[in-house]
């Protein structure tokens, strides 16, 4: 039968879809991938939706790890001592008798169960568990996992897709026995020793490198092994020594180690003053540890804020616009000036230059002139502007939470953004808040059981430890 024009036309169309179609469904099998939600971004779970957690960490590292992966919408259930729990409940206390901030800011998006992990009734809810759950996480002292029972052979033969992560101080060598905690793997893991001013000690950093740092790290193990599991259909052990951890967050400073063979390091401000270098990378105070030299100056107001300084970069692309700023224009066609290499011996002096300039605004001012102009420059922020930044709290990246206890408390939310897996910032667990909840609902046990268990005493506080208290 002849087709009219119109029909013609329809038809085409249609078959071009038709096409498109079968080629998109073709692709999605020829490549083995799921099709795409049919729902709208945000509103299909979360990135770990589905992947269970038994969380056996405590005080900073391991809690960090566990809390990156309840934003990311894994369901963390953090066992701990029965009447004790974390440690770090009670320690930095800021409100009588309620959970201290360093708790209830590492272990958000939790639930709560507590077990004596060595009572036989604790073992039996444990091996549950492992049953259940798709990672461990720990952090104890070497060899206590082991020492509770729960060797890889016993969690890998209840379930072989269980994935056992651990932090610990040191990887296996000389120290691998040793309890360690932040400052020792700053200064196992070289960043105490190329930290501060050559004149002065070894310094640790304010930021949290080697417990914040390798729970990040593990957290990026526990992923990796996740999606191996997929292939293999198998767990895997995952250890991140904190001293590994610090020395990937300082391996720049085991580049300039390397340089240090060939000559002296050039960026480094006491090359420009002539200092001789010894044998190991020195302390650099506020040098930028990249090809770009930096400094920390003074803005208006130092003499009585702490916090009234920018961080300067002299990057070499911008470095006509800066002498304009300061007033030296003609540094832009001096000999001694124009070029980065002529600039690196005089760094000192140029910096206390920029400074005069600096001193006579206030670090913001300087940051809205200097970005006008490419300039990189940053303001040094004090914890108090940071609670108080509007911007930060609009991304959710710091995060006002109400705990029943202790009212409302700031916390630093999930600092990575993802479109299709959005952050909800839960409260930290109340101790055992949710062990009944587990036992049923997770576990599946019998409400005989769960009584069998109670009454044994594995889910609660001795008798002595509450009498003592
Ligand atoms: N039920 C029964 N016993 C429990 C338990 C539970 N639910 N939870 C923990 N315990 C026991 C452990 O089994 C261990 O007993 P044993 O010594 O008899 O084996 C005991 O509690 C103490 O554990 P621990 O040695 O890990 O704790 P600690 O306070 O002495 O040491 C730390 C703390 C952090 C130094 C140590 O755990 C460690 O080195 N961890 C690895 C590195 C790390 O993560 N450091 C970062 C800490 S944050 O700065």
């Amino acid at each position: 039968m002849a087709k009219s024009k119109k029909q013609k036309s329809r038809t085409k169309a249609e078959s071009k879809k038709v096409v498109k179609l079968k080629s998109k469904k073709l692709a999605a099998k020829a490549n083995g991938l799921p099709k795409p939600s049919s729902k709208p971004y945000g509103k299909d779970g979360k990135a770990l939706t589905g992947v269970r957690i038994l969380d056996f960490t405590h005080v900073q590292s391991g809690p960090t790890c566990t809390q990156l992966l309840g934003y990311m919408g894994a369901d963390v259930i953090k066992v701990e001592r029965p009447g004790v729990g974390d440690i770090t409940r009670t320690q930095l206390r800021d409100v009588k008798g309620q959970d201290s901030l360093y708790f209830t800011m590492l272990n958000g998006n939790k639930r709560s169960i507590t077990i004596d992990s060595k009572h036989p009734q604790g073992k039996r809810v444990l091996d549950a568990l492992i049953k259940t759950c798709d990672v461990l996480v720990e952090n104890f002292a070497p060899g206590a996992l082991d020492r509770m029972g729960l060797t890889w052979e016993h969690i890998h033969k209840l379930n072989p897709r269980m994935i056992v992560a651990s932090v610990k101080g040191f990887g296996p060598g000389p120290y691998e026995d040793c309890k360690v905690y932040e400052n020792v793997a700053q200064c196992a893991g070289g960043s105490a020793s190329t930290t501060g001013f050559r004149e002065g000690p070894p310094l640790v950093t304010g930021a949290q490198i080697g417990d914040s740092g390798t729970g990040l790290h593990v957290a990026w193990g526990i992923v990796c092994a996740l999606y191996q599991r997929m292939r293999t259909g198998r767990g895997q052990k995952v250890l991140c020594a904190m001293q590994d951890g610090v020395l990937n967050l300082a391996r720049v400073k085991l580049r300039d180690q390397q340089r240090l063979k060939v000559g002296p390091l050039s960026e480094y401000s006491q090359f420009g003053e002539g200092v001789p270098f010894g044998k190991a990378v020195p302390r650099a105070g506020n040098d930028s540890g990249g090809g770009q030299p930096g400094w920390i100056l003074k803005c208006k107001g130092w003499e009585s804020d702490p916090d009234a300084y920018i961080y300067f970069i002299t990057q070499a692309p911008v470095w006509g616009e800066i002498c304009d700023l300061i007033g030296k224009p003609q540094w832009k066609t001096d000999p001694d000036y124009a070029t980065p290499p002529a600039r690196l011996p005089k760094l000192k002096q140029i910096f206390a230059t920029i400074e005069e300039w600096t001193m006579t605004k206030t670090k913001f001012e300087v940051m809205d002139i200097c970005n006008k102009v490419d300039i990189p420059v940053g303001p040094i922020l004090s914890m108090k502007e940071i609670a108080e930044e509007k911007s930060l709290r609009d991304t959710g990246t710091v995060v006002e939470v109400d705990h029943p206890g202790r009212g409302k408390y700031l916390t630093v939310g999930n600092p990575v953004k993802m479109s299709d897996s959005i952050t909800e910032v839960e409260r930290s667990p109340l101790l055992g808040e949710h062990t009944d909840e587990i036992l049923k609902d997770v576990l599946g046990f019998k409400a005989a059981e769960i009584a069998e268990i109670k009454n044994s005493g594995a889910l609660s506080a001795p008798k002595k430890e509450e009498k003592a208290a």
